[in-house]
């Protein structure tokens, strides 16, 4: 009993300081992606991609979540544009209180488009909302077909679903059907985007969707 208790307080908590920055996030019109997936599904790589196609017509930021180290936010900072490194120092996922916190660091009369990257683990990140318009689950081809139905809250909250490296379908058993069955089984409404970030693919569809997404939010 008592276990469920600290659960719903923690996510209570949670909710409250989301709550002031999703608030302070829709004043400035800034349109926030939270970007969730197992490690190494391709989540920098595809934040590199969009910021080389977008970040001409676009005021990108990013919070780079990560358990240790800053070697994402380096990838991030070579491309130009403002990153906050959070560590959770273990932890599987961000919280509200650490987005807070990266929030202070960044000039946010700069920002049109706030993307969060996750800690790589594809079940807590799902709980706790960062104060994102749209939640973002990538997957890649290697985890195999049923990662949807094992991992189902991600999917369920996502608006967005990533399939990247679709380039490397044709070494795997990668049921493509079954993958979207599973996805709109739990998420009919999630839009589904298959890139490869090796061969340009399925990018440019993703950017023009988001570059019209950061438009709305500012005509909001
Ligand atoms: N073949 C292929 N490899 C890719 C693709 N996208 C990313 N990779 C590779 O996959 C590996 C992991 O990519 P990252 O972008 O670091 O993945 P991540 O999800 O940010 O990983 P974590 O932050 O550690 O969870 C790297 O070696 C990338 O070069 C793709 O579309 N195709
Ligand atoms: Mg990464």
């Amino acid at each position: 009993m008592s276990a469920i208790k600290v659960v719903t307080s923690i996510l209570k908590a949670n909710d409250e300081i989301n709550s002031l920055n999703k608030k302070m996030l829709d004043e400035k019109k800034i349109y926030v992606l939270n970007v969730m997936s197992s490690p190494g599904s391709g989540k920098t790589t595809i934040l590199e991609k969009i910021i080389s196609k977008l970040q001409a017509d676009i005021k990108i930021a990013v919070i780079e979540g990560d358990p240790y180290t800053s070697i994402d936010a380096q990838r991030i900072e070579a491309k130009g544009v403002p990153v906050v490194q959070i560590n959770t120092g273990g932890a599987c996922h961000l919280d509200a209180n650490m987005i807070k916190n990266a929030m202070d660091n960044l000039n946010l009369n700069e920002i049109e488009l706030l993307i969060v990257e996750n800690v790589g683990n594809l079940v807590c990140p799902a709980e706790f909302d960062v104060g994102e318009d749209i939640k973002v689950t990538v997957m890649s081809t290697t985890e195999g077909t049923y990662k949807p139905l094992k991992c189902p809250l991600a999917f369920e909250k996502s608006g967005l679903v990533i399939l990247n490296k679709i380039d490397l379908v044709k070494y795997t058993n990668f049921d493509m059907d079954e993958f979207y069955k599973s996805v709109k089984s739990l998420n009919e409404k999630a839009i589904i985007f298959e890139t490869s970030c090796t061969q340009d693919l399925g990018l440019a569809e993703l950017c023009s969707w988001l570059k019209n997404k950061v438009r709305e939010k500012r005509n909001d």
